[in-house]
Order: C-alpha cells, then structure tokens, then sequence
C-alpha cells in the first residue's frame, strides 16, 4: 500500500551493551546483556566512577537474537542513582537505580490513550506541541444501509490507522480495567495529566470512561455490537482531523457483541462506587449484549466485505469471547444461569489464559477469578492451575533465552511487544493468584526487554529512554512534521514474518526473529502502535509497581 511515505533512516543505536533504559529496582535482580565476548564488566556512576567490576557469566548462544551472548549481573549495586555498564570498550544506555524507575514510563504509556482520543480536539495546555484539532466528529452511516446515520463519534483511534473496533477496544479497556482491579494502589495514583485530572476519579478510569461512553454508543437497537466504524480504505498519513472520508458503521459480529457485553459488565462493576448512573447506563448495555448472544446463538463472524480495505479483526470462533461474557455477567450479578453458562462456554477448547483481542479467555478467568459470588471451588483451582502452568512453562522459555525473554522463535509475530508485556502479565498474575513471589524476576525480566535488553537494544516505548522507537507507523506522529515522536507508545516490535514492502526491503533474509525491527513510519508490520499494545503495558506497568 503506498501511504506517501518517506522514511527516514532508522538510528543506529549507540551502545553495544543492552540494559533496561529506565532502569531497576534497588532491591531487584539486575542484568545487562553483553553479545560479544568479554570477561569483565564495570558499573560506572555519574560521570565515570567505576563502583563495581564483576566477572561475566557465559551465557552461549541464543537463538532468537542469533547473539553469543555474555551475561553482566550488578544485582549487588542498591545504592540509588545514575549508572551505565561498560566493558570492552562498550557501554550501556545511562539508567537508574531507584524505586520510582518506571513511574514516568507508566504514565506516558497511559497518557498516549488521551493522545489518540477521537471526536475531540486536543488542546495545547493537555498535548502541548501535538494539539491537533477535532477529528471524526461527523456522523457514520450503516455500511449496509446507507439511509441509516448515526453518531458514533468518541472513542480512540486503534492504532496507527484511525479506526475503531470494537474488540480491540474491549480488550485495552480490559487490561486497564483488571489493572486497576488487581493493583488498586498503582492504579489509583497513575496520573497522565488529561483533562479530567483531579475531578476525584483515578486517570485510569477517566481515560476508560473516554472509551466506554463511545463504545456504548457501537450498540445496535437490537443489543448487538457493530464490529467497527472506519472509513473505507485507511487515509493516507495527514493528520485525524483531515481524514474527512465518509465513516461506515459495519455489521454486528458475534465476538464483538459477547465482547461488549463482557466489558460494560466488568465497567459496571469497577465505576459502580465513583458514579451509580454510569454503572447503570453500563449494566443496561451488557445486559441487552447478552441477550442479543441468547437470541443470536449462531456464530456471526467478521470478514471485510468487498470495498473495505481497513483492519478486519477477523475470528475464527467466539467461545473465549462468549465465555469472558458470561464469566463477566456473573461477576457482577451473581445470577446463576450465568454460572451455568460459564460451565457451558467451557466445553469448548480455548486457552484459559490467554489476554489478547482474539484469544480473550484468560479475561474470563480473571473474572471468574475475582468474582464476589459463590464460586466452584474445583474450577477455581483449575483457572488458577492454568495461570501458574502457564507462568512455569514461560519460565523455561525465558531461562533459555540469553536476553531473558519468554518468547519462542514463531512468538515473534505482528505486534511481538504485546506478546512480551503479556508475558510479563501472566507472570504476575500467576504470583497474584498463588500468594507467592515467585516469577517477580521474570515478570521484570520482560519489561527490561521492552525497555532495551534486547538484541537491538531499542526501547520499544517512544520517548522513553536513550535510545527508542521514533518513527512509529502512526499517522499523527508523522503528519505533524515534528522530529520528535508522540511519546508513550509501545511500537508493534520485532517481526520474524513481516509483510511489508518497507520491513521486506530492510531485513535481510535468514536475520534471527529478535533482531526482524526497523524503526521506520512505513512499517505497519514491525512498527504500528495499537492500543492493545499500549494497555498490556500498562497493566504490567501496575503490577511490578503495585508493592514498590
Ligand atoms: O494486531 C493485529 C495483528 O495481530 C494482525 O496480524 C494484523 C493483520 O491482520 O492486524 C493487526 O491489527 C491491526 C488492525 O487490523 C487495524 N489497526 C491496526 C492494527 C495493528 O497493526
Ligand atoms: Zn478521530
């Protein structure tokens, strides 16, 4: 697809040896990764004062990365401060050691939500030099009936596209939503500087309710959930408010559907204590939801009809998606033919653990999980069984990888960070669930890999850090001509199977998976940003802070 783009020369990064760029807890275990071979390692502070040399630990050969990889571990050093690792000649990114290391990384991956608000302007005193003006404000017309307009205008624009669809943004919300059910403590001090800061809701939550008023709106007269509004083809790369393309309304889909009524149930339940009539105005849409999905029991999937050439989000079934919704609809009304329905969505197979927009079980589980009604003890134990399997199997993977990541060579696919910030979640999870501290290392080890110990040691988050993405495939970012990115955003990542022209000119053949990244606007495949990327982030963001 040709986007009028031109891409500028993705950066060359400047250090040899990969660190976390923000940095570390003092009391936490602490790795740089060294690919080449040396012996001896030193941590410098400030300026240059060498206050620690340490030998390196062999590692061998890592696969992913194509790396002989050499280990530096500093864990010894808790005094808080600025370091960088040196050794051969090479250095590190500068970062920190300090409790508050990833404070302005949470906020910043929160506040891109508020960058990509649709339906609004955003204003200088909120942007600063990335106001823009409003955007999609005009109404849309049903796809199949184009008498039929309707005002479906708020919300957030995916990804580096400026559509809205449904299931991705009921899985973001999702992950916002357990955050801040599961670290209420992180979550309820995260501020991102939005307008509606300080008018006593959390951030979090204000920035949600950005995204539920629009997706309520997304809801058929029927209770259906339409699958997306979007134009027609993605707009080329101007700026939201001069994408002035007729909006379409797309049918209803099963997955959608079953997916909002899950949501709005969960919202219900979280804004029930902040504002009674929101709740309700939510408990009302997942009610009709679920019903739609008791009238409609046949699968109603997604596939772009001919003329529409915007993301699809295609599903090849709905049973994580119908049983997250009724997981959900239990949870807040403890009505037992939810229960059953529960039992009912789980005769199928899917992953029980899984938190994407496709595979949305483990959402299911969190639901089921943190219910306040009378739970089956058996079934209990088998979800929280599946979290620490799960966790114990992405162990391993992490412990074979030089880099510490718990990805497999076919992981690394479209949208690779999220897989990783995912990763990091279950870990997590898994600890919540079983009262044990057992993989907080492992969960750190695989935000570390975001934020730079990776084998091209970028941070994958823009703004965050020495050395990060900056061109990221989103739209915004490149059209308002400003050098330096829209900070926040978690780019899509390394890609072993990209499927661009810009990603295919760049990455040679044979290159190893970890190292499949450019960082160039024209790459949707490697560096799109999406909002279910963002908000895996996020969450694991609350989760390592929650006890710091
Ligand atoms: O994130 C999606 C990725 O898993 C798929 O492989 C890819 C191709 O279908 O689509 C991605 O989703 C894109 C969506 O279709 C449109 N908005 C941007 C999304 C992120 O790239
Ligand atoms: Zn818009």
């Amino acid at each position: 697809m040709d986007y009028n783009i031109k891409d500028r020369d993705a950066a060359k990064c400047p250090f040899g040896i990969f660190a976390d760029q923000a940095g570390y807890f003092p009391e936490a275990r602490k790795r740089a990764v060294i690919p080449f071979k040396c012996s001896e390692f030193s941590v410098v502070k400030g300026e240059g004062n060498v206050v620690f040399t340490g030998k390196t630990e062999y590692f061998g050969f890592d696969e992913p990365s194509g790396d002989e990889v050499y280990i530096a571990d500093f864990s010894e050093i808790k005094d808080e401060g600025c370091y960088r690792i040196t050794a051969g000649g090479q250095r590190s990114a500068e970062f920190r050691i300090a409790r508050d290391v990833y404070k302005g990384l949470s906020e910043s991956l929160l506040k891109a939500f508020y960058y990509l608000r649709c339906g609004c302007g955003l204003t200088e005193e909120f942007a600063g030099k990335f106001a823009h003006a409003p955007c999609h404000t005009q109404k849309a017309v049903l796809w199949e009936n184009r008498d039929v307009s309707l005002d479906v205008s708020g919300g957030w624009h995916d990804a580096g596209d400026y559509g809205r669809y449904v299931t991705a943004a009921a899985c973001a919300l999702s992950h916002l939503l357990y955050g801040f059910k599961m670290y209420p403590k992180a979550a309820g001090t995260l501020s991102s500087g939005i307008p509606e800061s300080g008018n006593g809701l959390p951030d979090l939550l204000n920035e949600c309710r950005y995204e539920l008023e629009w997706l309520m709106k997304m809801q058929s007269p029927e209770g259906g959930a339409y699958h997306k509004v979007t134009t027609a083809k993605h707009a080329p790369f101007v700026m939201p408010e001069e994408d002035r393309e007729q909006l379409y309304i797309f049918p209803v889909s099963s997955m959608a559907t079953a997916d909002m009524a899950a949501v709005c149930a969960l919202a219900a339940g979280v804004y029930r204590e902040y504002d009674g009539e929101f709740a309700e105005r939510l408990k009302c849409a997942a009610l009709a939801a679920y019903k739609w999905l008791e009238e409609n029991p046949k699968f109603i999937g997604f596939d772009n009809p001919e003329g529409c050439g915007t993301g699809g989000y295609g599903e090849r079934d709905d049973y994580s998606n119908c049983y997250w919704a009724a997981a959900e609809m239990y949870a807040l009304t403890g009505e037992e033919k939810y229960h059953e329905d529960i039992h009912k969505a789980l005769q199928k197979q899917f992953p029980l653990t899984f938190l994407g927009y496709e595979q949305i079980g483990g959402q299911g589980s969190l639901a089921y999980l943190l219910c306040p009604h009378k739970t089956d003890p058996s079934l209990r134990a088998k979800l929280i069984e599946a979290f620490t399997d799960r966790a114990a199997y992405l162990k391993k993977i992490s412990d074979k990888c030089g880099y510490g990541v718990a990805m497999g060579l076919p992981d690394y696919h479209w949208g690779s960070s999220m897989e990783i910030l995912k990763r990091c979640m279950v870990f997590k999870i898994a600890d919540f669930f079983s009262g044990k501290d057992e993989y907080k290392e492992y969960a750190l080890g695989q935000i570390h890999c975001i934020m730079g110990v990776n084998a091209l040691g970028y941070s994958y988050v823009t703004g965050q850090g020495d050395f990060c993405c900056n061109d990221p495939h989103l739209r915004p970012a490149y059209a308002d001509g400003i050098e330096e990115c829209i900070p926040g955003f978690v780019a899509g990542g390394a890609n072993g199977n990209p499927c661009d022209g810009p990603a295919k000119a760049l990455i040679p053949e044979g290159t190893p998976p970890m190292k499949c990244y450019a960082d160039v606007a024209g790459s949707y495949s490697l560096n799109e940003v999406a909002i279910y990327w963002n908000s895996p982030g996020v969450m694991a963001m609350l989760a390592v802070t929650e006890n710091e």
